[in-house]
């Protein structure tokens, strides 16, 4: 199981907030500041019940949502499972969690006291995965719109309809997939459940029906803080998904810099310029797993698509970004860019200027920390889109379509 990645969840309000505080009180203000904010993240959650009839596909929607390897998921397969709701966490933001709802349809399962004794207001949303709309699935709905909570439903297992419609006369899939849709929908009406959203979905293919869709319209309905932790917890679905971590991973690269400019810096040996050596290491790992492109996360897109990973890393720019991160590593980076130079310029101009040390070392800092976890993330941004295109190119090999794996 991979380890949790410190916390990357600042948004613009929460930089404004940091500064606002060194300003006020200084270094010790802002230690206070990003404890405080730092307290506050760990208590958001966000909590999805998965919900419907047993086999409908809640387990194999979990595992993709969640990017679960199989050491990771929830079980899938022909048999039920489970009477019990089970959680499952993201592997490395552990505050995302799904939970898995038992299929109410087998024989002599308590439907009534299972209801009675369940919990909907504790969940922020709820899916709910069909082949069709059921009784049970109308129960669910209403119980989680009762409790005052979005609701998704998701059709499943659209690759099969797929499969068995291709070869009639006639078949055009956009129509195909726009009547399987209105089905739905008009199922959900004549139940009487109002305004809900319906995705077509398939496991084996997530790129090519509404799943991305579905990810952005949750993220739509969660709060500020919440979104931020959800978007970076999904999987790289599109460019799209890509630069929605970028922007997220900018905020907290603001706050990095700040906490830089104030925490003890430790200078670095042939360059003696001050920065936080440990704390850029250890953001660099964060946003690279955050963007799928540590070894683990590799590994598990590889097997998802059929590749080895150097297949998957083949014409990226930008081999550092495989390897391993650690301070050296960062040294490396910094004596290779352009801040190197700078800093060496700015470096003679103290010698001259000494009463001016400890405040340009805080400036330094600052800049430089900005600098490196800035660079840093546009040469992973870059690498993880060429990954994410040779993923596509095999899922397309596999599956004879344009998207998905
Ligand atoms: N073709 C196809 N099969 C799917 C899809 N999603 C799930 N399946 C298969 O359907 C079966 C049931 O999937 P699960 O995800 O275990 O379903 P579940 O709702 O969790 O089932 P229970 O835990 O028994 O309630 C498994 O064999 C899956 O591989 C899909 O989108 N397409
Ligand atoms: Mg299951």
């Amino acid at each position: 199981m991979a380890g949790a990645v410190p916390n990357l969840c600042y948004n613009r309000r929460d930089v404004l907030d940091v500064v606002a505080a060194y300003r006020r009180g200084g270094v010790q203000g802002l230690q206070l500041a990003i404890d405080d904010k730092n307290k506050q993240m760990s208590n958001v959650h966000v909590r999805i019940a998965v919900m419907g009839e047993s086999g409908s596909g809640k387990s194999s929607l979990i595992n993709a949502l969640l990017d679960l390897d199989d050491e990771e998921a929830a079980s899938t397969g022909f048999n039920e499972t489970t009477t019990e709701i089970t959680p499952y966490s993201h592997p490395s933001l552990p505050n995302v969690h799904c939970y898995d709802f038992p299929g109410l349809n087998t024989p002599n399962f308590p439907v009534k006291a299972f209801m009675k004794k369940t919990k909907f207001a504790e969940y922020d949303l709820g899916i709910i995965v069909i082949e069709r709309w059921t009784d049970n699935d109308q129960l669910l709905a209403k119980a989680l719109k009762k409790a005052g909570k979005s609701l998704y439903v998701v059709r499943s297992k659209i690759d099969q309809i797929v499969k068995s419609e291709r070869g009639k006369k006639g078949y055009n899939e956009d129509v195909m997939l726009q009547s399987v849709w209105k089905n739905c929908c008009s199922s959900l009406e004549k139940a009487g459940i109002g305004k809900t959203r319906v995705f077509l979905y398939s496991s084996f293919d997530l790129n090519a029906y509404d799943f991305p869709e579905l990810q952005k319209t949750v993220v739509s309905d969660l709060s500020e803080t919440q979104k931020q932790l959800f978007l970076l917890s999904l999987p790289n679905t599109s460019e799209d998904s890509i630069n929605e971590k970028r922007e997220a991973l900018r905020m907290s690269i603001e706050c990095m810099a700040a906490i830089s400019a104030a925490i003890a810096v430790i200078p670095v040996p042939g360059l003696s310029l001050a920065c936080d050596l440990v704390l850029i290491a250890s953001n660099i790992l964060a946003m690279r797993k955050i963007l799928g492109l540590d070894n683990e996360s590799l590994g598990k897109l590889a097997k998802r698509v059929g590749k080895r990973k150097y297949e998957l890393r083949r014409d990226t720019k930008h081999a550092w970004v495989f390897g391993e991160i650690n301070q050296e590593q960062v040294v490396l980076l910094l004596k290779r860019s352009t801040v190197a130079a700078v800093l060496t310029v700015a470096e003679l101009v103290l010698d001259f200027v000494p009463i001016l040390s400890s405040g340009f070392g805080a400036t330094t800092s600052y800049w430089v920390t900005r600098r490196m976890l800035t660079n840093s993330l546009e040469e992973m941004v870059e690498t993880a889109k060429i990954v994410l295109r040779n993923a596509e190119a095999a899922a397309s090999a596999t599956h004879g379509r344009a998207a998905g794996y």
